[in-house]
């Protein structure tokens, strides 16, 4: 199949692009186009062009693929200039999505025909660019700059119709996309005027506010954190209302050169490709087709469960919540209600589509009424015992083939599995608090979980919007066993001199939304005190604010002291005192820690247990639990995760480090994993050191 057809209907030359899965604009397809639209260009028997995709999308964009690797002619800004020349009416016709290079594409054209599910954007900021084919150029010359800003900033598509009211489509279709981008075209033709190109069309970016424009421009910036592309995006939009033209598009492409080829881009390009890898699971063929699920049941309406029910109703899932007592479900729902009107009064949602939302759930005290329900899930008190209870329940009323999760977080799901008679239809659906806003879900696969099963949730976590990786059974999964490994040091880190505030600052440099210490604070510092005293642990400072009735921001104390209601944590000294005194009694001298040492004690250790769950086969890849960290935890997009980190710092460099600690301390935490080893000794990165044997 070729990449582009051309066909030519009463004097209009239809050039259809074809590269399949979504019509990326690899070397071949720029190659195909340009020729096709040269001859369409040059044919005399032409007085219009239509450029319509085959398959599910419009061009999605260039091919991230060949980013990093020599560009080959035709590049995409030398085709987008190509057809901006072209003196007959250019038409894009646009379904599915149009994004990055693909909507560059559309605006190199004259005109763009919509159809009504079309959706249209530059997503680049998110691959860590900027659109780098005169998208921060034209897209402002044809909205206005600062509704520019914002969609390229975002990096979030928006609707055909929101499109259509911003200038940037100027038809949107009814059933036959083509044929009405054809008519459009031929409409065009008749009119016999010379087509204005968008690089023509200067009103709109005259007008433009600059104050305004500089207003929302540092309101972006104040919240790019750390993040390059943002601020390359920003700076390109204002060159675009600032500077000639052509001088805009030459500046454009210094700073996409820049970012492509900075560390952040790499990093997240890298998750890009991860998030889509860690869908294609080891047995877990396209040939399993995955069960219907209809109706969900949710057991439990506190804070997980509440959240859990909502993420499936976000998928348009009817869900019934079954709570013990009318009370508690009551309260669940009006929290669900609630959580749904902020939502509104956001601005994020509008009130028909809350409304339709709530009436997806029903409500119920008996388990019973789980009976017509394809899944099942319980977000039930951490307590094996618990577990089994509920679980024996479920298997009572759910009907054959129902799928039935448990949202434990650390459990032996095997042994949750092992008391059901239903240990195929039996998974983990690990969800993260707040689990209606958390995209992470980590698939839990027990020993005898059916394949058909996995597929399902795979099938499902798509459905609601979620990022998810299959993990395999053991204490914490991949998610909270690095996260107990991270903070492993944070008391001795604390008692050997370093502050709270000093941690969480080295975390917030880092990157981490939330240092471990307003992390802790958030959670409530009982949750990890009852852990401690569960499996007959101690913590001498954590320990001592739990007795001390600091519970955290629940008791407006914990590492940190907080104004009543308010959730920004303020130093306190009577915790500089505690610590002090701690230390005083444990016998250790206090002296200064670095920046370095707190990261070399915090996240090295983190990165050795990331290669041990390799070494198990907990994880499949790397990349999966670099997944798991920036979608479940808030690891920096920009750094792409702790093992692409890792991979990026020099494994030797790792586990040196980590060695040298292991003898200061003597703490197992920090003993080499073998494969960081041996990846280190073989020069190898971790995919090929666990491959090749
Ligand atoms: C850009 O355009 C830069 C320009 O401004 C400047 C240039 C000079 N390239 O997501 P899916 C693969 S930057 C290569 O599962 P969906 C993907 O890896 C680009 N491959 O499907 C997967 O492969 P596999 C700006 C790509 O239906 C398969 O296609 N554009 C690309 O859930 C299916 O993908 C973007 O950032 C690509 N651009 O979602 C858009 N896109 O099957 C990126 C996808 O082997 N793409 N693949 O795992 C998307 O957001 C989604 O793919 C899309 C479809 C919404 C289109």
């Amino acid at each position: 199949m070729s990449v582009s057809t051309t066909t030519i209907e009463n004097r209009i030359a239809l050039v259809v692009l074809d590269n399949p899965p979504v019509n990326a604009l690899s070397h071949a397809l720029r190659d195909g186009a340009y020729k096709a639209l040269e001859a369409a260009r040059d044919n005399d028997d032409v007085d219009a062009i239509v450029i319509a995709c085959a398959g599910r999308t419009f061009v999605a964009g260039a091919d991230i693929t060949e980013f990093g690797k020599p560009m080959q002619a035709p590049d995409l800004r030398a085709l987008i200039a190509m057809i901006e020349a072209i003196k007959k009416p250019t038409v894009a016709a646009i379904h599915g999505t149009a994004l990055g290079g693909g909507l560059e594409l559309a605006l190199g054209c004259h005109f763009r025909v919509a159809d009504r599910a079309a959706k249209l954007g530059l997503p680049e900021v998110k691959l860590g660019l900027l659109p780098g084919a005169g998208g921060t150029v034209r897209l402002p010359y044809l909205v206005g700059a600062q509704a520019a800003l914002g969609l390229i900033v975002s990096g979030t598509p928006i609707s055909a119709q929101k499109a259509h009211e911003f200038g940037l489509v100027d038809l949107i279709a009814g059933d036959d996309l083509v044929q009405e981008a054809m008519a459009f075209a031929t409409a065009k033709a008749q009119q016999g005027l010379a087509p204005q190109p968008v690089r023509d069309r200067r009103d709109t970016i005259e007008a433009t506010d600059l104050a305004a424009l500089e207003a929302a421009a540092a309101e972006f910036a104040r919240k790019a954190r750390g993040l390059h592309a943002p601020l390359a995006c920003i700076e390109a939009v204002r060159n675009a209302a600032t500077l000639p033209f052509d001088a805009a598009l030459a500046a454009e492409r210094d700073l996409f050169v820049t970012l492509m080829e900075g560390e952040q881009s790499r990093a997240q390009r890298h998750l890009f490709f991860a998030e889509r890898e860690a869908t294609k699971v080891p047995g877990i063929g396209r040939d399993i087709t995955p069960r219907d699920i209809k109706r969900a049941g949710v057991i439990g309406a506190g804070t997980m469960g509440g959240g859990i029910a909502m993420a499936l109703a976000n998928g348009g899932i009817p869900v019934r919540l079954v709570e013990m007592n009318a009370d508690a479900l009551a309260r669940g729902l009006a929290t669900i209600e609630k959580n749904y009107g902020i939502s509104v009064s956001r601005g994020s949602l509008t009130q028909d589509a809350a409304s339709q939302r709530m009436a997806l759930f029903s409500g119920s005290t008996d388990y019973a009424d789980l009976g017509d329900c394809d899944f099942i899930v319980e977000a039930v008190f951490e307590d094996m015992a618990v577990k089994h209870e509920v679980f024996a329940r479920i298997e009572a009323v759910a009907k054959p083939g129902a799928i039935l999760a448990t949202n434990t977080s650390y459990l032996d799901v095997n042994a949750i599995a092992a008391a059901t008679g239903r240990a195929r239809d039996l998974v983990g659906a690990h969800f993260f608090s707040p689990a209606n806003v958390m995209r992470l879900l980590e698939i839990v696969r027990a020993e005898k979980t059916d394949p058909e099963v996995i597929a399902s949730m795979l099938a499902l976590a798509k459905r609601i919007g979620k990022v998810a990786v299959v993990v395999g059974v053991c204490h914490g999964f991949v998610g909270n066993r690095m996260l107990a490994a991270r903070g492993a040091e944070l008391e001795a880190l604390l008692l050997e001199g370093a502050s709270p505030q000093q941690i969480d600052q080295v975390f917030a440099d880092f990157g981490w939304p939330m240092g471990p210490f307003q992390m802790l604070d958030l959670a409530g510092l009982d949750i990890s005190w009852r852990n401690r005293k569960a499996q007959g642990k101690t913590a001498a400072i954590a320990d001592a604010l739990c007795e001390a009735g600091r519970l955290g921001q629940k008791t407006a104390k914990g590492f940190y002291r907080y104004e009543s209601g308010a959730r920004t944590p303020h130093v306190d000294p009577e915790v500089d005192t505690l610590i002090r005194e701690t230390a005083r009694r444990e016998g250790v001298d206090r002296r200064d820690i670095t920046a370095e040492e707190i990261i070399e004690r915090t996240l090295y250790p983190m990165i050795n247990e990331g290669a041990k769950i390799l070494e198990e086969g907990i994880a499949t890849r790397a990349s999966d639990i670099d997944i798991v960290w920036v979608h479940g935890y808030g690891f920096p997009v920009a750094k792409g995760g702790p093992m692409f980190y890792a991979q990026s710092l020099g494994i030797d460099q790792i586990v040196a480090t980590l060695a040298r600690w292991h003898e200061t301390t003597g703490r197992a935490i920090f003993a080499p994993s073998s494969l960081l080893v041996d990846a280190a000794r073989r020069k190898l990165s971790l995919a090929d050191a666990l491959t090749r044997s």
